[in-house]
């Protein structure tokens, strides 16, 4: 037979089955795999949860501003699964939440996801499917993960960078008194990165260091304070997006999802505990032992001074917000509770209405929006807003400005505003990050009316 008689669909079909479906040429520039996980959080005490490649946090991935990156994602475990890329200004084909239209990864497939990562600065990465009453699901698992992008500016100037995710085990559906009431979720053990406080490696410093942490709260309900005993911590960034000033502080709060960059001058030579101030949280593993270079023994744990965390000290101090014009619409959402009886997990609702049933809010491209959050229920909710950023225009009456963020806490009874501008058409979520919550109807979708 000669070689020209060859049909030639048939050639090329018969080299297709020689080369592996992904070359090595066609390599993707970061590769996660969702699979189970054991491991020893702390002495004698081991956990079997779901992580990416084989443990917790995932890998760290560090990407540039605008320069687009292929990632593998493979699922390794027995339901569909989906990663969410937390603060990114993506498609919603890619974001990661199939209420907008992300494609579900099923059990055992494999998919690569290609997007121009921005903006700048500490985001992260998360499963974002339903649990329900599992908690063996979602963001009560290990499947979380940090994701840095590299901007033109640095976040300060530091000498070393640590990056600290926080995680709940354990986790249980119990009421608060243990008798009647709703059920919440509660945590036996903590984690600071892959290990409880009494196991961990320490954090290593030198006096005179300037460290930038980047802490992430991946816990799926809990908020954590913070204190370093007589460390002060500059928050130079929230959830990534530098702030208008820069402010020292002794505790930081964190809602779930929310992030925190802060420079900590080390200058107070010791072995200290960097841990959640709620003594009982401490001791079951919320913690890290910083260790200065030339110190030894037990790690010290001092009160912390019982300071109130405030959004708006980061803001402009005049409130002002300069040139923004008038919002094109102001929206408001109210949050409430619907009880669901005794022992059993509560309802949400925005507007009267659960999701799937909740009202669309409805935008038109680069109008900007003032979202009035009102939380007329006694929990504190981190709403989250997906493919876009936010500005803090008000919180708990207060005016502020120059706050850009994607998560925020809306305190029990109180109300919080703030302004988007509609640049990002396509569906985006909005919803509660606490897991029990989103789960149970506080989701909405923002839709552009024009697009
Ligand atoms: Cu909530």
């Amino acid at each position: 037979m000669n070689f020209s008689t060859i049909n030639r669909r048939t050639f090329i079909r018969a080299l297709a089955g020689a080369i592996p479906a992904v070359a090595d040429s066609d390599k993707a520039d970061f590769t996660l795999r969702i699979g189970t996980v054991e491991a020893e959080i702390a002495p004698g005490h081991k956990i079997k949860t779901t992580g990416y490649n084989g443990g917790f946090p995932g890998p760290a991935l560090r990407m540039t501003e605008g320069k687009a990156v292929t990632i593998d994602v493979y699922n390794n475990t027995k339901i569909p699964e989906l990663v969410h890329w937390h603060g990114l200004w993506i498609p919603p084909e890619v974001d990661g939440a199939s209420e907008e239209g992300t494609p579900m990864l099923p059990p055992h497939a494999h998919q690569r996801y290609q997007f121009v990562p921005r903006p700048a600065g500490t985001r992260w990465y998360h499963s974002h499917i339903y649990a329900g009453r599992d908690l063996q699901r979602a963001t009560y698992t290990g499947q979380f993960g940090f994701l840095i992008i590299e901007g033109k500016d640095n976040p300060g100037r530091y000498d070393q960078e640590v990056l600290l995710a926080l995680h709940g085990w354990d986790p249980f559906l119990g009421t608060m008194k243990g008798g009647e009431g709703s059920l919440e979720v509660g945590y036996n053990r903590f984690t600071v990165n892959s290990h409880a406080l009494d196991m961990g490696e320490p954090l290593r410093v030198k006096e005179g260091q300037r460290v930038l942490l980047r802490i992430l709260n991946a816990n799926a309900s809990l908020f954590h304070r913070l204190a370093l005993p007589g460390h002060q911590f500059t928050v130079v960034a929230m959830d990534g997006n530098p702030v208008a000033s820069p402010r020292s502080v002794s505790v930081l709060e964190m809602a779930p999802a929310e992030r925190i960059d802060a420079v900590v001058e080390m200058n107070r030579p010791g072995v200290w505990i960097l841990g959640d101030t709620g003594d009982q949280i401490r001791r079951s593993g919320l913690g890290i032992v910083v260790e200065y270079a030339g110190r030894t023994g037990a790690a010290q744990w001092e009160r912390a001074p019982d300071e109130i965390w405030d959004y708006a000290l980061f803001g402009r101090a005049d409130g002002a917000v300069p040139n923004a014009p008038e919002p094109a619409a102001r929206v408001p959402l109210v949050f409430r509770a619907k009880w669901a009886g005794n022992r059993w997990v509560d309802h949400w609702t925005i507007n009267g209405k659960e999701f799937p049933k909740t009202d669309p809010i409805l935008v038109r491209t680069n109008r900007r929006y003032r979202l009035t959050f009102d939380n007329q229920s006694d929990d504190d909710h981190p709403v989250h807003l997906h493919r876009h950023s936010f500005e803090l225009v008000k919180v708990a009456g207060k005016p502020t400005a120059g706050v850009m963020k994607d998560v925020v806490a809306v305190p029990s009874r109180k109300q919080v505003e703030v302004e988007f501008v509609a640049n990002n058409p396509g569906l985006s979520l909005f919803h509660c990050h606490m897991q029990l919550h989103m789960d149970f109807g506080f989701m909405a979708l923002v839709k552009y009316e024009d697009s």
